[in-house]
This record gives C-alpha cells, structure tokens and sequence, in this order.
C-alpha cells in the first residue's frame, strides 16, 4: 500500500506487463522515412510534374537553416530554375484589417475559375511565432485552400527580412517550376517588407479602404509611388459612396507622381472582396499591364534588374551576418559601444577600428 501510494495515476498495477508505449512497426516507419528522405533528384522531377508534396518538402529545405539542407535547396533551385519565370508576380499589400486576406480568397478563386494555377505566399518577417498571417486567417481562404488548383504557403520565418526575402524569392522560383502561373505574394506593411516585396513582383497592388474622407493622410509617399493599382476595398453596403470618393481622390494624387518608366498609368479602381464585386475588373487591369509591359520590353528589364539586385542584396546580407557573427567583433563590438557612449571614440572611429579588426 505504502509503496503504490508513491506511484502515478499512470503506472500500471504490478505484475500486468508494461505495454509498449509506441508499437514498434511504427517507430521503425518513422526510423526508415528519416533515412530516406527523397533525394535531390527525386524532389526535381517531382516538382516538375506538379506533385505538391515535393513542392512543399523543397519550400522546408530553402527555409532550413541547415547547411546540408541548403545545399540540396539550392541544387533544387539551379534545376528549377529553368522552368521558372513563366508567371505573373503579384505583390498585395495594404495595412491590417484591410481585407487582405478576403481579397486573396476572392481574386485567388476568380483566376481558378479562369484555369490559372495560383501560389499565396507571404513576406511578413514580424510572424516569426504565429507563422505568418495567412496561416493564422487560413479561414478567410476557406475555399482557396480547398482548390487542388492554388498553394498557399505562410510566410517563413527569420530573423531579418533580408533572410525571410530570399526564402520568398526561392520558393517562387520552386511554384512557379511547379507550373504555377500566378503568384500572389501578401505583405503587412510594416518596416521594409513593402519594398522587399515590390523588388519580387511585376504588378505592386495597395489595397486600401475608404476613411472620412482624409484618405492620403498616414500613407507612405514611397507606397504610393511604387503602386501600379490602388484598390479600394469594401465598397459595399454603406461604404459604395465613400469608396467612389476616396477612388477620386487617390485619382488626384496619383496624378502629381511622375510618370512611371514601364510606360503604365496607375489605376484607382473599387472593389468588395466580401460580395466578391470588382474582382474581375482588376484582373483586367492587371492583364492590360502585363501586356503592356511585355510588349514595351519593360517586363524583362524590370526582372532583370531584380535579379540583380537580389544578388547585391545576398552579398550585403551575407557579409553583415559574417560580420556581425564574428567572435572578436562580437566581442570588441561591446567594448566600442561603451566608448562611444562614453564620447571616448567617436562613432566614426569605433566604426573604422571594428573593420580594421575584421579585416585584419
Ligand atoms: N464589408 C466588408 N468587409 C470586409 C471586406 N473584406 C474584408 N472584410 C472584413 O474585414 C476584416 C479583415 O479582413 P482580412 O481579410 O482578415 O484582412 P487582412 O488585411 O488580411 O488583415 P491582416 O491579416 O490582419 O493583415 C474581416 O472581418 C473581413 O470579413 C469587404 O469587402 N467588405
Ligand atoms: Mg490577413
């Protein structure tokens, strides 16, 4: 009695033998699926024929940060790569509350009605816990998730958005090998991810709402500019009047912006992602820019310049980490704060020590 008052509620009595607590034929399938993780290969022609399970197992190696891991990604990749760039990028981005996620559903559905195979990822480097927004609101794209014909991918995580956007910039490269032909990529507007996402995308969307008639106020200049639509979403029920408004007023505005090298007009257009009204109209505008730009070569230019400037980009990421990770910087770093602090250094000084050790 003594002795079983000392056990758990979860020990068996004695003398019944203990059953195993994990059968052993399926600890063996988890052993024997471990080791045989697909090969490189195996993941290539997977993707290339659609198969989204491959897709989604070559997404985890781009966004590990196992060295092993990136090496097969990038094999992947340089395979991939080939077969990419035969989409349509398309950047959203608008503030929270906005409607972003009912748009997505709606605009995404429209173009799988249309036969138009569409990836959602997302670049949102602030959900590093909750996994990014669109998993968090996968609700709002109930239908969109059930669609054997769009993925949708939250956003990976990371500590910088440098590293978030590579990551974003990778697995389009992985969809679009995977004969995805639409890419929607999200963005909360926060920090820098509205620019990281516009140097990804051919076509920049800013979804809006309409206010009390104060529409331009708090909105970033370079957004604005960077805008090839503005779309102002829910404009139903009551809010249809003040939507027509705000659509004049962004109009206006758009007008003192110089005009745009890829020839196009920004357009200021309406829409309810909830009654899923004006959703049509946009992917008409956003087909005539396509055709413009293709036809005017802008296109092609704007993905090259891209491409080189996330190979820059990469570069700058990569030698601040190695910086930055340095054990005697790391340490000296500490040490050169103080002093500056102490106005024993000036900041320009301690700078040019720090990389006189570095490169030393
Ligand atoms: N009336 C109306 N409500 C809408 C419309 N679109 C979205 N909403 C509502 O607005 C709220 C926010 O919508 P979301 O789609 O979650 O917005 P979001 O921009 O994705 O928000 P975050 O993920 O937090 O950045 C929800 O309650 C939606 O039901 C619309 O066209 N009309
Ligand atoms: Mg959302």
């Amino acid at each position: 009695m003594e002795n079983n008052s000392k056990k758990t509620a979860l020990h068996e009595k004695d003398g019944i033998p203990q059953p195993e607590s994990i059968s052993k034929t399926a600890l063996d399938k988890v052993v024997r699926s471990r080791k045989t993780q697909p090969s490189a290969a195996t993941l290539i022609s997977g993707i290339l024929s659609g198969d989204i399970s491959a897709l989604s197992r070559a997404i985890t190696l781009v966004e590990s940060t196992n060295l092993d891991h990136l090496m097969k990604a990038n094999e992947i990749i340089a395979a991939c790569l080939p077969h990419a760039n035969q989409s349509l990028r398309i950047g959203i981005t608008g503030v929270p509350g906005v409607g972003k996620s009912t748009f997505i559903e709606a605009f995404g559905k429209h173009l799988t009605a249309m036969g138009k195979k569409v990836a959602v990822l997302a670049v949102d480097p602030s959900s590093t816990i909750s996994h990014g927004s669109i998993l968090g609101d996968k609700t709002r794209m109930e239908e969109l998730v059930k669609d054997k014909n769009a993925y949708i991918r939250p956003s990976a995580s990371g500590e910088t958005l440098g590293g978030v956007a590579r990551k974003t910039r990778e697995t389009i490269i992985l969809c679009e090998a995977a004969g995805f032909d639409t890419i929607v990529i999200e963005t909360v507007g926060v920090g820098q991810s509205e620019t990281a996402v516009h140097s990804m995308v051919d076509f920049f969307l800013l979804l809006k709402i309409s206010g009390a008639g104060d529409e331009l106020q708090g909105i970033k200049r370079g957004i604005m500019e960077m805008a090839d639509a503005i779309v102002i979403n829910k404009a139903d029920g009551d809010n249809v009047a003040k939507a027509k408004l705000a659509k004049t007023e962004f109009n206006r505005a758009l007008h003192l912006f110089p005009a745009k090298t890829s020839g196009w007009i920004p357009k200021v257009t309406t829409c309810s992602a909830y009654e899923k009204t004006g959703i049509d109209a946009i992917w008409d505008l956003i087909s005539e820019y396509s055709s413009l730009v293709k036809s005017n070569g802008y296109f092609g230019e704007k993905r090259q310049e891209q491409n080189q400037y996330w190979m820059m980009e990469t570069i700058n990421e990569q030698l601040k980490n190695h910086f930055y990770h340095h054990p005697e910087i790391i340490a000296l770093l500490e040490q050169k704060k103080k002093a500056v602090q102490n106005d024993e250094l000036s900041p320009f000084a301690a700078a040019m020590d720090l990389l006189g050790q570095y490169f030393k």
